[in-house]
């Protein structure tokens, strides 16, 4: 126990740290953008939707990406197409094809974005993406399936308003510093091969799977090789336990940024008691469910870093209140990926150039992952990406390739 003068300005530091926090819950709390505010990015009353298509692809992906949770060797993608009076808007939603990484999972979405979420936004003459949070608020958890279909709205209503994503969000950069997450290898050889390739493409970030017996002795090859210069961080896919304290301790002397989601998602508590035996900063991904939880976990010490992923959070608007809880506490930000094609890689561009947004994200170029993509592909310059500038997320889908790569197409009409 802390003496008592220390005790005292422990208790000043946690009153300061709980009052931001509150300011941080109110901010999420706050309700969108307000048509009548002048300051406030506004797209009118929302687009009225005629049908959406559902469109199930096949990608191959570049190579097998292994993670704690396991190998996949191509991605099982839902796009959501509007078909509005005005235009047509695009969405992708970032759930996996088995339910590894987190519960949801293509098939789900898919069944529930069908039967429960376009039931009741059709239902509606008009929904504007800042409106469909409240509509579909009933139907709990999901949060991917309904990105995915603000991020359809967006783009449809954002088009139409002729402003791209990320003036919408508050972007504060043109181009965002990109780095690269390196799957398990089957040997130490192959790691380090491919971090070298990374290296030589000029990603500014190396982010290495790691699961327990294939940790610290890769970790440590890696740092070896490339030397301190390298800004190198892990994530775990909370293949941890808290016994295994002491071995994740063994990470501190490597010089990382961070260590990710080393605990599963449910135990905030346990991640706060290891990050007290850490020297390593502790950032939570799975457990970040939302800006709610974001500042809890912060005010309870789970983590000093949080990774936003739209998808996981249920969309870019609770996406940027969570940016914002962050800002206020002091604590950074970056955007992680889940192997999106080029429309989830545009609006997470859009995301990522925040200001707070102060690390290299997990926003990789298009051949990171896929040999042709559905979009034009995003193409490294000196490490980073261009943010896009066109309306809505400001790309154009190839319809040729999403055809050829389709399997399983559907039509949702009202009514
Ligand atoms: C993460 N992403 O940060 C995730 C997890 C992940 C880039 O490391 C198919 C679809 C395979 C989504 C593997 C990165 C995936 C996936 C891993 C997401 O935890
Ligand atoms: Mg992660």
């Amino acid at each position: 126990m802390p003496c008592m003068g220390k005790s005292r300005s422990v208790t000043t530091w946690v009153s300061a740290i709980s009052a931001l926090v509150r300011l941080a819950a109110e901010m999420a709390a706050s309700p969108p953008p307000d048509p009548t505010d002048p300051g406030a990015a506004t797209t009118g009353p929302g687009p009225r939707v005629e049908a959406v298509e559902l469109i199930r692809i096949a990608i191959p992906l570049v190579a097998p990406f292994r993670t704690s949770f396991g190998v996949q060797t191509q991605r099982d993608v839902l796009l959501i197409h509007l078909l509005g009076d005005s235009g047509e808007g695009w969405g992708e939603c970032v759930a996996m094809g088995e339910p590894g990484y987190s519960s949801e999972y293509t098939e789900a979405a898919e069944q529930l974005i069908g039967q429960h979420l376009l039931p009741r936004l059709l239902a509606r003459r008009r929904v504007s993406a800042a409106e469909l949070g409240g509509v579909l608020e009933s139907i709990r958890g999901h949060r991917m399936a309904k990105a995915a279909l603000e991020m359809a709205w967006l783009d449809l209503e954002l088009r139409v308003a002729g402003m791209s994503l990320a003036d919408y969000l508050g972007a504060a950069r043109t181009e965002v510093d990109c780095g690269v997450s390196v799957g398990i290898a089957d040997t130490r050889e192959q790691l380090l091969e491919t971090v070298a390739g990374y290296l030589d493409d000029g990603y500014r970030r190396i982010k290495l799977k790691i699961e327990p017996g294939l940790d610290i002795e890769r970790v440590r090859a890696v740092r070896e090789r490339f030397g301190p210069g390298v800004v190198l961080q892990v994530d775990a896919n909370a293949a941890y336990t808290l016994a295994d304290a002491e071995h994740l301790g063994r990470l501190d002397e490597l010089g990382l940024v961070l260590i990710e989601q080393p605990l599963p998602e449910e135990q905030l508590l346990g991640h706060a008691k290891l990050a007290r035996r850490l020297t390593t900063p502790i950032c939570l991904d799975e457990s970040i469910l939302s800006a709610t939880v974001a500042a809890e976990a912060i005010e309870m010490g789970a983590c000093s870093i949080v990774n936003i992923k739209p998808g996981r959070v249920g969309g870019y608007l609770e996406a940027k209140h969570i940016h914002d809880v962050c800002t206020a506490l002091s604590v950074p930000v970056w955007c992680g990926g889940m192997l999106e094609t080029g429309i989830g890689r545009a609006a997470n561009l859009a995301l990522a150039a925040l200001p707070g947004f102060t690390l290299p994200g997990d926003t990789s170029a298009s051949d990171r992952y896929f040999h042709q993509d559905i979009t034009a592909p995003f193409v490294l310059h000196d490490g980073r990406l261009r943010v896009p500038t066109g309306a809505g997320l400001g790309v154009e889908v190839r319809r040729d390739v999403v055809d050829r790569l389709t399997t399983r197409r559907s039509m949702v009409r009202p009514g």
